[in-house]
């Protein structure tokens, strides 16, 4: 493994006001996650937005552990010699001997090691085995045995303290891997996981209980402009437009005005992540907006990888006749301008009924020739290698939802993840998310649950579940969540038929709303960023790694204990002007007009300012921890 350097900034503000100071000169960090650059999933999204803030705090003393992949290290990776002698003797040593040290010095500083996720459970276990001067910290970001539990038929939440533990992992086949996790959890000075929900999992399936919950934010992007973020959607959505002409050719019977996008993004788990009862869910929305005769149409994408031979030809053709009806209507306007430039010339006014001829129809014909299509839109984009046995396209052939014209919501399936230089759809997933209108993450197992949290800040509206780390942390943090856009489906404690109408009900009321109240919502989705700024959520962090600190050296640090477990402090208040639903809308009203709502959002938003102000949400966050004895060169540490 070799080791890669973060990015040195300066040191971090505000510390200046603690009276002791927390001096971190002698201190050094270590990342441990198989994620760092290596993109699997969300813990690299963690370790890659985080790192800025702990390069702010940590300045050349923070280091980055991950594998060794040659295309990763050559495309994210900037190599460069490290400045600090004792680590570059270590580098060499390790180098020498095939990397089989972690070598000692002189004076050894004190060493924070934090380690994500079972796979790099193993070296904090032979840290502590070996008694190695080091703090440790264990992050889980799910558990394995509730993974494996949750996606087999397993009714988890009710039976989470039922559970004979080494027998399920064993009859799982996943004992090993179980007992490495559980030994780096109890191993670890300090145990953190990503939600409130997962801390209970951990507690019963791991056997102990986490110190500190760490949520997981996001870097947020500040736009300059207040509606850029609304600018960005209506651009990326007239991509998904034309993406969608092609997709649709000569089954183009609805309004792409009224069409609105959902979509579902991650890992292909099918019941953990919810795509089930999103289906199911689609089934009754597409009979509710049929019996209401809804102008609106629903296209829903599914964005989840599987094993594909690349993109099929009915739907790359899609994009090529879409392609040649452009270049079609580009050829007539030109011979049309010719023909207009040229009667202006000789000062006429133009006969319109001579403008086209009879080659301009003939090349018109031809075009529309080639949109004559038998089969109907296909469900999918690509060639799947499993098709008969894939989730998805089994529950799209039970429930029946094949794109045909009387269907008010078509599914488009994407087996493979976003990216911009493709042929189909080129975009990456960040403009494709801004260009959708809402996010449907219905999971059953989502220890935290990135996906609903990037729309938040690209403020595109999600439903989520609490079940989810994210939906009970929004839940906590916000009065009345669904008037900001973010939707919490109950699938604690209702059935699984009754979610899925409650899913069905909040999609349909979606569907029901105006143009101006999306406008309205995404505005107030987007006002729930700072929440979510690693600015304000890495300090569980920071509390996690002086906490490991003062245990791991007692004689040198102090921990003052609050309660680190509760992730509560900042509360969004119920906004104040408009609905949620358009069922409450008071718009109909002559006498609340859109200044009304104007005034009235602007002094919620000087409100909303000034509570921020107060817990200081913006800023990268201090806990008021202290050196306990003078750290000027020469504290020894100690583990316990
Ligand atoms: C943004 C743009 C508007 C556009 C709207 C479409 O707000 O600034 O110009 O009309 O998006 O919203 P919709 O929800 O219909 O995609
Ligand atoms: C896990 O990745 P997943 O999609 O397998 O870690 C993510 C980062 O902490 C978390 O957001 C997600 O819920 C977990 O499930």
């Amino acid at each position: 493994m070799p080791l890669a350097r973060s990015l040195s900034v300066t040191s971090l503000s505000g510390l200046e006001e603690w009276d002791e100071e927390f001096d971190l000169e002698d201190a050094v960090l270590f990342e441990i996650a198989w994620e760092v650059a290596n993109k699997v999933g969300g813990i690299y999204t963690v370790i890659q937005t985080k790192a800025r803030l702990t390069a702010e705090e940590w300045g050349e003393n923070y280091f980055l552990v991950g594998p060794y992949v040659e295309s990763n290290v050559r495309t994210q990776v900037e190599l460069i010699e490290p400045t600090n002698p004792v680590l570059k003797r270590t580098i060499d040593k390790m180098n020498a001997s095939g990397c089989k040290y972690v070598a000692q010095s002189e004076e050894p500083p004190h060493v924070v090691a934090h380690f994500h996720e079972w796979l790099a459970g193993l070296g904090l276990v032979l840290c502590r085995h070996r008694q190695l001067p080091v703090a440790t910290i264990f992050t889980t970001h799910a558990t394995l045995l509730g993974r494996y539990l949750c996606a087999g038929n397993v009714d988890f939440y009710n039976n989470l303290a039922e559970f004979n533990v080494d027998k399920e992992a064993g009859d799982r086949q996943i004992y090993h891997r179980y007992c490495l996790e559980r030994a780096a959890a109890h191993c670890a000075h300090v145990f953190t996981t990503v939600s409130q929900i997962t801390a209970i999992e951990a507690e019963h399936l791991l056997k102990r209980k986490p110190d500190v919950v760490t949520p997981n934010g996001l870097n947020v992007k500040k736009f300059s402009a207040v509606h850029e973020f609304q600018n960005l959607h209506a651009q990326s959505k007239n991509r998904i437009q034309e993406f969608v002409r092609g997709h649709f050719y000569g089954h183009l019977d609805f309004n792409l005005d009224k069409c609105l996008f959902l979509f579902i993004a991650g890992r292909y788990e099918f019941s953990n992540k919810g795509a089930d009862l999103f289906l199911e869910a689609l089934a009754r929305l597409n009979y509710l907006l049929r019996v209401n005769h809804s102008d609106v149409t629903v296209i829903a994408f599914f964005i989840m990888p599987a094993r594909t031979n690349n993109f099929n030809v009915e739907t790359l053709k899609g994009q090529a006749v879409r392609k040649q009806l452009w270049d079609t209507a580009q050829t007539v306007k030109e011979r049309f301008g010719k023909k207009l430039y040229e009667s202006l010339l000789v000062g006429q006014l133009p006969d319109v009924s001579k403008m086209l001829d009879k080659e301009d129809f003939t090349i018109m014909k031809r075009a529309i020739f080639a949109t004559q299509r038998q089969c109907q839109p296909p469900i999918c984009t690509h060639n799947m290698l499993e098709d008969s046995s894939d989730p998805i396209l089994n529950c799209v052939r039970r429930i029946g939802l094949f794109n045909s014209s009387a269907d008010r919501v078509k599914i488009i399936f994407h087996p493979e993840f976003l990216s911009s230089t493709s042929p189909l759809l080129p975009m990456d997933y960040e403009e494709f998310v801004r260009g959708c209108h809402l996010g449907v993450f219905p999971s059953y197992y989502e220890p935290w649950g990135y996906t609903p949290a990037e729309c938040t800040v690209m403020g595109i509206p999600s439903i989520s579940t609490n079940l989810s780390g994210f939906g009970c942390f929004m839940e906590e943090h916000i009065a009345d969540p669904t008037a900001y856009g973010i939707y919490i489906l109950d699938r604690r404690f209702r059935g699984v038929d009754e979610s899925c109408n409650q899913l069905t009900s909040f999609l349909f009321q979606f569907c029901k709303q105006s143009r101006r109240q999306r406008i309205i919502q995404r505005n107030r989705t987007e006002r729930l960023s700072d929440l979510l700024d690693w600015r304000y959520l890495g300090r569980y962090y920071i509390s996690a790694r002086h906490m490991a600190l003062a245990k791991a050296f007692p004689d040198t640090y102090l921990y003052e204990p609050h309660d680190p477990t509760s992730t509560t402090g900042f509360r969004y208040p119920r906004p104040a002007s408009v609905p949620p639903s358009p069922a409450l809308s008071r718009h109909s009203s002559p006498r609340h007009s859109e200044a009304e709502d104007n005034d009235e959002d602007e002094r919620y938003d000087e409100d909303l300012e000034a509570e921020k102000d107060r817990v200081n949400i913006r800023q990268p966050y201090s806990m008021p921890f202290k050196n306990k004895l003078s750290t000027a060169n020469g504290a020894n540490g100690s583990s316990d």
